[in-house]
Protein backbone atom coordinates (compact mmCIF):
# COMPACT_ATOMS: atom_id res chain seq x y z
CA UNK A 1 0.00 0.00 0.00
CA UNK A 2 1.76 2.82 -1.25
CA UNK A 3 1.61 6.34 0.63
CA UNK A 4 -0.86 8.83 -0.94
CA UNK A 5 -0.64 12.80 -0.87
CA UNK A 6 -3.43 13.33 1.60
CA UNK A 7 -3.15 13.56 5.30
CA UNK A 8 -3.87 10.47 7.09
CA UNK A 9 -6.32 10.32 9.62
CA UNK A 10 -5.25 8.21 12.45
CA UNK A 11 -7.05 5.08 11.58
CA UNK A 12 -5.17 4.98 8.19
CA UNK A 13 -1.80 5.45 9.64
CA UNK A 14 -2.39 2.67 12.17
CA UNK A 15 -3.66 -0.07 9.05
CA UNK A 16 -0.33 1.43 6.95
CA UNK A 17 1.80 0.67 10.11
CA UNK A 18 0.26 -3.22 10.60
CA UNK A 19 0.91 -3.89 7.03
CA UNK A 20 4.39 -3.08 6.80
CA UNK A 21 5.29 -5.40 9.33
CA UNK A 22 3.04 -8.35 7.09
CA UNK A 23 5.13 -6.98 4.04
CA UNK A 24 8.36 -6.70 5.34
CA UNK A 25 8.56 -9.42 8.59
CA UNK A 26 12.51 -9.23 9.00
CA UNK A 27 13.16 -5.83 8.25
CA UNK A 28 10.61 -3.80 10.19
CA UNK A 29 9.10 -4.57 13.69
CA UNK A 30 6.12 -2.70 14.96
CA UNK A 31 5.81 -2.16 18.62
CA UNK A 32 3.47 -0.15 21.03
CA UNK A 33 5.45 1.67 23.46
CA UNK A 34 2.56 2.63 25.82
CA UNK A 35 -0.87 3.99 25.42
CA UNK A 36 -2.24 7.48 25.31
CA UNK A 37 -4.45 9.43 28.13
CA UNK A 38 -7.25 7.97 26.66
CA UNK A 39 -6.04 4.48 25.77
CA UNK A 40 -4.33 4.62 22.60
CA UNK A 41 -1.63 2.93 21.20
CA UNK A 42 1.72 4.78 20.53
CA UNK A 43 3.63 3.18 17.90
CA UNK A 44 7.63 2.52 17.38
CA UNK A 45 8.99 1.55 13.97
CA UNK A 46 12.06 -0.08 13.98
CA UNK A 47 14.00 -0.69 10.83
CA UNK A 48 17.03 -2.95 11.65
CA UNK A 49 20.33 -2.78 10.82
CA UNK A 50 21.61 -5.32 8.10
CA UNK A 51 18.56 -6.50 7.14
CA UNK A 52 17.38 -4.51 4.09
CA UNK A 53 19.52 -5.82 1.60
CA UNK A 54 19.16 -9.48 2.06
CA UNK A 55 15.15 -8.89 2.18
CA UNK A 56 15.52 -7.48 -1.22
CA UNK A 57 18.33 -9.38 -2.84
CA UNK A 58 18.63 -12.72 -0.85
CA UNK A 59 21.64 -14.52 -0.79
CA UNK A 60 23.61 -11.71 -2.65
CA UNK A 61 22.64 -8.93 -0.57
CA UNK A 62 23.63 -10.97 2.36
CA UNK A 63 27.41 -10.63 0.81
CA UNK A 64 27.00 -7.19 -0.37
CA UNK A 65 26.19 -6.21 3.06
CA UNK A 66 28.83 -8.05 4.27
CA UNK A 67 31.21 -5.28 2.12
CA UNK A 68 28.63 -2.20 3.86
CA UNK A 69 29.37 -3.00 7.06
CA UNK A 70 33.12 -2.98 7.06
CA UNK A 71 33.55 0.47 5.53
CA UNK A 72 30.67 2.05 8.09
CA UNK A 73 29.71 2.55 11.71
CA UNK A 74 26.32 1.76 12.63
CA UNK A 75 24.53 4.26 13.85
CA UNK A 76 21.15 4.91 15.68
CA UNK A 77 18.88 7.65 15.02
CA UNK A 78 15.23 8.34 16.64
CA UNK A 79 12.97 9.97 14.75
CA UNK A 80 9.96 11.60 16.80
CA UNK A 81 6.98 12.82 14.97
CA UNK A 82 3.11 14.06 16.30
CA UNK A 83 3.97 15.25 19.43
CA UNK A 84 1.90 18.10 18.52
CA UNK A 85 -1.14 17.34 17.40
CA UNK A 86 -2.47 20.51 14.91
CA UNK A 87 1.20 19.89 12.82
CA UNK A 88 -0.19 17.84 10.33
CA UNK A 89 2.76 17.48 8.28
CA UNK A 90 5.37 16.02 11.13
CA UNK A 91 3.34 12.67 11.54
CA UNK A 92 3.36 12.88 7.70
CA UNK A 93 6.78 13.62 6.82
CA UNK A 94 7.88 10.62 9.98
CA UNK A 95 5.74 8.49 7.63
CA UNK A 96 7.55 9.22 3.88
CA UNK A 97 10.97 8.66 6.09
CA UNK A 98 9.69 5.40 7.00
CA UNK A 99 9.29 4.77 3.54
CA UNK A 100 12.21 5.81 2.34
CA UNK A 101 14.63 3.98 4.97
CA UNK A 102 12.86 0.98 3.61
CA UNK A 103 13.16 1.41 0.23
CA UNK A 104 16.75 2.64 0.31
CA UNK A 105 19.12 0.32 1.61
CA UNK A 106 22.21 2.58 1.62
CA UNK A 107 20.70 3.88 4.51
CA UNK A 108 18.82 1.37 6.55
CA UNK A 109 21.22 -1.11 5.87
CA UNK A 110 24.32 0.43 8.43
CA UNK A 111 21.91 2.62 10.69
CA UNK A 112 19.40 1.30 13.28
CA UNK A 113 16.06 3.47 12.90
CA UNK A 114 13.57 4.48 15.19
CA UNK A 115 10.48 6.31 14.44
CA UNK A 116 7.51 6.89 16.20
CA UNK A 117 5.19 8.79 13.84
CA UNK A 118 2.51 9.67 15.97
CA UNK A 119 3.56 10.59 19.56
CA UNK A 120 0.35 12.17 20.45
CA UNK A 121 -2.70 9.87 18.82
CA UNK A 122 -5.36 11.50 21.17
CA UNK A 123 -4.61 15.27 20.60
CA UNK A 124 -4.44 14.21 16.85
CA UNK A 125 -7.80 12.65 16.51
CA UNK A 126 -9.34 15.82 18.28
CA UNK A 127 -7.78 17.76 15.33
CA UNK A 128 -9.63 15.80 12.62
CA UNK A 129 -13.07 15.74 14.75
CA UNK A 130 -13.16 18.66 16.84
CA UNK A 131 -10.75 21.47 17.07
CA UNK A 132 -7.90 21.58 13.95
CA UNK A 133 -5.63 23.64 16.02
CA UNK A 134 -5.21 21.63 19.20
CA UNK A 135 -1.72 21.58 20.24
CA UNK A 136 -1.45 19.27 23.35
CA UNK A 137 -2.84 15.98 24.28
CA UNK A 138 -6.18 15.41 25.81
CA UNK A 139 -5.63 14.84 29.80
CA UNK A 140 -8.33 15.81 32.27
CA UNK A 141 -6.44 18.51 34.96
CA UNK A 142 -8.48 18.60 38.33
CA UNK A 143 -10.12 21.47 39.01
CA UNK A 144 -9.73 22.67 35.89
CA UNK A 145 -12.15 23.63 33.18
CA UNK A 146 -9.32 23.28 30.39
CA UNK A 147 -7.72 20.05 28.92
CA UNK A 148 -4.59 18.91 28.21
CA UNK A 149 -0.78 18.85 28.43
CA UNK A 150 2.02 20.56 26.32
CA UNK A 151 3.87 17.33 25.70
CA UNK A 152 6.85 19.64 24.36
CA UNK A 153 6.94 20.90 28.35
CA UNK A 154 6.71 17.65 30.38
CA UNK A 155 10.15 16.17 30.13
CA UNK A 156 12.61 16.12 32.69
CA UNK A 157 15.58 18.24 32.16
CA UNK A 158 15.09 21.45 34.35
CA UNK A 159 11.37 21.04 33.73
CA UNK A 160 9.55 24.29 35.23
CA UNK A 161 11.98 26.83 34.01
CA UNK A 162 10.47 28.11 31.07
CA UNK A 163 6.75 26.86 30.51
CA UNK A 164 2.82 27.80 31.77
CA UNK A 165 1.87 26.64 34.93
CA UNK A 166 -1.94 27.22 33.92
CA UNK A 167 -3.80 24.56 32.86
CA UNK A 168 -5.80 26.78 30.03
CA UNK A 169 -2.51 28.04 28.50
CA UNK A 170 -1.39 25.88 25.01
CA UNK A 171 2.09 25.12 26.37
CA UNK A 172 1.16 24.04 29.98
CA UNK A 173 3.72 22.19 31.42
CA UNK A 174 1.75 19.82 33.51
CA UNK A 175 1.36 18.91 36.99
CA UNK A 176 4.80 17.51 37.59
CA UNK A 177 7.14 16.67 35.29
CA UNK A 178 6.75 13.34 33.19
CA UNK A 179 2.87 13.23 34.71
CA UNK A 180 1.62 12.37 31.36
CA UNK A 181 1.70 8.66 29.72
CA UNK A 182 2.71 9.93 26.68
CA UNK A 183 6.04 11.45 27.79
CA UNK A 184 6.96 8.40 29.61
CA UNK A 185 6.19 5.90 26.83
CA UNK A 186 8.88 8.03 24.47
CA UNK A 187 11.33 8.50 27.56
CA UNK A 188 11.30 4.42 28.60
CA UNK A 189 11.73 3.55 24.95
CA UNK A 190 14.06 5.78 24.17
CA UNK A 191 16.32 4.45 27.40
CA UNK A 192 15.56 1.22 26.41
CA UNK A 193 17.60 2.03 22.76
CA UNK A 194 20.03 3.78 24.92
CA UNK A 195 22.81 4.99 22.44
CA UNK A 196 21.17 7.23 20.42
CA UNK A 197 23.50 9.27 18.18
CA UNK A 198 21.00 11.28 16.50
CA UNK A 199 17.56 12.83 17.80
CA UNK A 200 15.29 14.35 15.47
CA UNK A 201 11.71 15.77 16.88
CA UNK A 202 9.73 17.00 13.95
CA UNK A 203 7.34 20.32 14.51
CA UNK A 204 6.08 22.50 12.29
CA UNK A 205 6.01 25.45 10.88
CA UNK A 206 8.76 27.82 9.86
CA UNK A 207 11.95 25.59 8.20
CA UNK A 208 14.75 25.86 11.19
CA UNK A 209 16.70 23.56 12.42
CA UNK A 210 17.55 23.87 16.40
CA UNK A 211 19.74 22.67 18.58
CA UNK A 212 19.41 22.40 22.22
CA UNK A 213 19.28 23.95 24.84
CA UNK A 214 15.84 25.41 24.71
CA UNK A 215 15.96 26.12 28.82
CA UNK A 216 18.91 28.62 28.67
CA UNK A 217 21.19 30.58 26.04
CA UNK A 218 23.89 28.82 27.34
CA UNK A 219 25.34 26.77 25.15
CA UNK A 220 25.27 22.87 25.42
CA UNK A 221 27.84 20.08 25.14
CA UNK A 222 28.46 19.71 21.21
CA UNK A 223 27.31 22.78 20.14
CA UNK A 224 29.74 22.95 17.22
CA UNK A 225 29.63 19.57 15.96
CA UNK A 226 25.58 20.12 16.10
CA UNK A 227 25.69 23.34 14.04
CA UNK A 228 28.20 21.89 11.66
CA UNK A 229 26.08 18.86 11.04
CA UNK A 230 23.18 21.12 10.91
CA UNK A 231 24.33 23.05 8.24
CA UNK A 232 24.98 19.59 6.10
CA UNK A 233 21.07 18.58 6.68
CA UNK A 234 20.38 21.88 5.79
CA UNK A 235 22.20 21.80 2.22
CA UNK A 236 20.83 18.80 1.52
CA UNK A 237 17.39 19.82 1.99
CA UNK A 238 17.89 22.63 0.46
CA UNK A 239 18.76 20.56 -2.87
CA UNK A 240 15.90 19.40 -4.50
CA UNK A 241 13.37 21.92 -4.25
CA UNK A 242 15.52 24.78 -2.62
CA UNK A 243 13.77 25.31 0.52
CA UNK A 244 16.02 26.95 3.29
CA UNK A 245 16.34 25.70 6.83
CA UNK A 246 18.05 28.08 9.34
CA UNK A 247 19.57 26.40 11.57
CA UNK A 248 20.16 28.29 15.25
CA UNK A 249 19.87 27.56 19.19
CA UNK A 250 16.50 27.09 20.50
CA UNK A 251 16.71 29.18 23.67
CA UNK A 252 18.51 31.80 21.44
CA UNK A 253 17.34 32.25 17.86
CA UNK A 254 13.73 31.19 18.60
CA UNK A 255 12.41 31.38 21.96
CA UNK A 256 13.42 30.12 25.64
CA UNK A 257 10.83 26.87 26.38
CA UNK A 258 11.90 23.74 28.80
CA UNK A 259 10.65 20.20 29.39
CA UNK A 260 11.04 19.68 25.44
CA UNK A 261 12.06 15.91 23.95
CA UNK A 262 14.96 17.83 22.40
CA UNK A 263 16.51 18.99 26.22
CA UNK A 264 16.14 16.21 27.94
CA UNK A 265 17.90 13.70 24.93
CA UNK A 266 20.50 16.21 25.24
CA UNK A 267 20.58 16.71 28.96
CA UNK A 268 19.46 13.61 30.20
CA UNK A 269 20.29 10.65 26.91
CA UNK A 270 23.40 12.39 26.55
CA UNK A 271 22.85 11.88 22.38
CA UNK A 272 25.22 14.28 20.28
CA UNK A 273 23.61 15.32 18.24
CA UNK A 274 19.63 16.43 19.12
CA UNK A 275 17.24 18.77 16.81
CA UNK A 276 14.02 19.84 16.35
CA UNK A 277 13.39 20.46 12.95
CA UNK A 278 10.39 22.76 12.36
CA UNK A 279 9.02 21.47 8.69
CA UNK A 280 7.09 23.41 6.34
CA UNK A 281 5.93 25.81 5.66
CA UNK A 282 7.49 29.41 6.44
CA UNK A 283 4.47 31.10 7.59
CA UNK A 284 2.26 30.88 4.42
CA UNK A 285 -0.32 28.21 4.96
CA UNK A 286 1.48 27.47 8.76
CA UNK A 287 0.00 24.14 10.54
CA UNK A 288 -2.76 23.74 7.46
CA UNK A 289 0.05 22.91 4.92
CA UNK A 290 -1.73 21.86 1.74
CA UNK A 291 -1.21 18.08 1.79
CA UNK A 292 -0.02 18.48 -2.06
CA UNK A 293 3.14 19.37 -0.34
CA UNK A 294 3.92 16.53 1.73
CA UNK A 295 6.07 14.59 -0.75
CA UNK A 296 7.73 17.19 -1.45
CA UNK A 297 8.56 18.51 2.19
CA UNK A 298 9.24 14.50 3.01
CA UNK A 299 12.07 14.58 0.20
CA UNK A 300 14.16 17.42 1.10
CA UNK A 301 14.15 16.20 4.55
CA UNK A 302 15.23 13.26 3.11
CA UNK A 303 17.61 14.43 1.46
CA UNK A 304 18.95 16.02 4.36
CA UNK A 305 19.53 12.70 6.89
CA UNK A 306 20.93 11.26 3.95
CA UNK A 307 23.77 13.93 4.07
CA UNK A 308 23.70 14.24 7.76
CA UNK A 309 24.49 10.49 7.83
CA UNK A 310 26.61 9.69 5.15
CA UNK A 311 28.68 12.82 6.68
CA UNK A 312 28.83 10.96 10.32
CA UNK A 313 30.24 7.75 8.79
O1 LIG B 1 7.76 25.28 21.24
C1 LIG B 1 7.98 24.13 20.86
O2 LIG B 1 7.65 23.14 21.51
C2 LIG B 1 8.66 23.92 19.52
N1 LIG B 1 8.06 24.78 18.53
S1 LIG B 1 6.50 24.53 18.06
O3 LIG B 1 6.11 25.66 17.23
N2 LIG B 1 6.43 23.26 17.11
O4 LIG B 1 5.67 24.33 19.18
C3 LIG B 1 10.12 24.25 19.64
C4 LIG B 1 10.88 23.49 20.69
C5 LIG B 1 12.35 23.79 20.68
N3 LIG B 1 13.08 23.18 21.73
C6 LIG B 1 13.16 23.69 22.98
N4 LIG B 1 12.66 24.84 23.29
N5 LIG B 1 13.79 22.97 23.87
ZN1 LIG C 1 5.48 21.57 17.71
Amino acid sequence: QPLTDEYMTLDQMEWYLSELTDSHPDLVDVSSIGKSVEGRDIWLVHIKAGKCREEKEGKRGRRAKRMARRSMETKTLWIEGGLHAREWISPAVALRLIDNFINDCSMSETNEVYIVPMSNPDGYKYTWTTDRMWRKNRAVISNSECKGVDLNRNWDYHWGVGASKSPCSEVYQGLSAFSEPETQALRDAMKKVGDIDLVLSLHSYGQVLMYPWGWTADPAPDTEAMKKMGDIFAGGARERHGSTYEVVNSAGGFYYASGATDDWAKGKLNSKYVYTLELRDGGKHGFKLPSDQILDAGNEVWDGIKRFLNALN
